[in-house]
């Protein structure tokens, strides 16, 4: 495949669908936001701001009210070094909170996590979506987890783990490689029996790349979309911002808007963001714009 087309874009010439939770999305026109709830003690930006179930419960509430169209949970933090966590304690944290969001709203909910285990007993308390940052390779059974429960997947690329991924930096072409090592976790997936119509890409802004590797993924990231997926990005708050702009939260917010344009721009669809609101007004604008061409 030449990962080098599709370079141009316009938010019309990308007509990706994503099925989940019985409904299928036409994401043509327009990208969608995911709202981030890290029930965690440790995350990079949030880390113990939603740690109590009922501090989650109402955020995640929140997002749903600002606009997020899937609210994705976490129980374990993938920042660079971060501790990893048992399968029992990451589903003390999240299940709480997905089988209280499930009764409380009819928004989409993901769960975030590399554990086949953990991603069936989120399934079973009522997300619709697994989002695995290793790309289905840190647990051997997320693949046929994926397949049998018929839920959406992102499949993120990372090298190594969270605790290692910094020194899994080296590329010839940052963009030919995730391309080719997001691909054939894409086949994993499809070879297990995952519906394509449910497969999302995201090149994992942050995880085994340098900051230069991240700016040029963002500066080439239509490229990602000859793997003929949506495709999702996430670099809300993160240190390819902040070594921009700086720490302050709302210089943070403009970086992170920022980057949303672009990516929209590029072809992106699906916005994994901690500010909803504020992204939600970010896909207005490019929606408006693109709808007057
Ligand atoms: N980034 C983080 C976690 N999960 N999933 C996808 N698909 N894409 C991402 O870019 C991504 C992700 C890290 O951000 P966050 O969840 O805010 O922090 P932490 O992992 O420290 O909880």
């Amino acid at each position: 495949m030449d990962f080098t087309q599709s370079k141009g874009s316009s938010l019309k010439d990308v007509p990706h669908f994503l099925s989940i939770g019985g409904q299928v999305l036409d994401l043509s026109q327009h990208a969608i936001v995911v709202g981030i709830l890290n029930v965690t003690p440790d995350s990079f930006s949030d880390g113990g701001r939603f740690f109590d179930s009922g501090k989650a419960i109402e955020h995640g509430l929140q997002m749903v009210a600002d606009g997020a169209a899937i609210i994705e949970v976490g129980g374990e933090s993938t920042r660079p070094g971060a501790e990893p966590v048992p399968v029992d304690e990451e589903c003390r944290r999240i299940l709480p909170v997905i089988r209280a969001l499930a009764n409380h709203t009819t928004a989409f909910l993901s769960v975030d996590t590399r554990k086949a285990a953990v991603a069936e007993a989120a399934l079973e308390a009522g997300v619709h979506m697994i989002n695995d940052v290793s790309g289905l390779r840190f647990d051997p059974h997320m693949a046929q987890v994926a397949a049998r429960s018929g839920a959406a997947v992102t499949i993120m690329h990372m090298r190594g783990t969270p605790q290692d991924m910094q020194q899994h930096c080296q590329y010839q072409d940052v963009v030919h490689e995730v391309c080719h090592e997001l691909q054939a976790s894409v086949h994993m997936a499809l070879d297990a029996g995952v519906d394509p119509d449910r497969i999302v890409v995201d090149p994992g802004f942050g995880f085994a790349k340098t900051w230069e590797q991240n700016l040029e993924l963002l500066r080439r990231l239509g490229e990602l979309r000859s793997l003929g997926r949506p495709i999702m990005v996430g670099t809300s708050r993160k240190s390819m911002i902040r070594r921009i702009v700086g720490d302050d939260s709302h210089a943070l917010l403009i970086g992170t808007a920022a980057t949303l344009v672009l990516a929209i721009q590029a072809g992106a669809r699906l916005l994994r963001v901690h500010d909803v609101k504020e992204a939600v007004m970010v896909t207005k604008v490019c929606e408006a714009v693109e709808r007057d061409a």
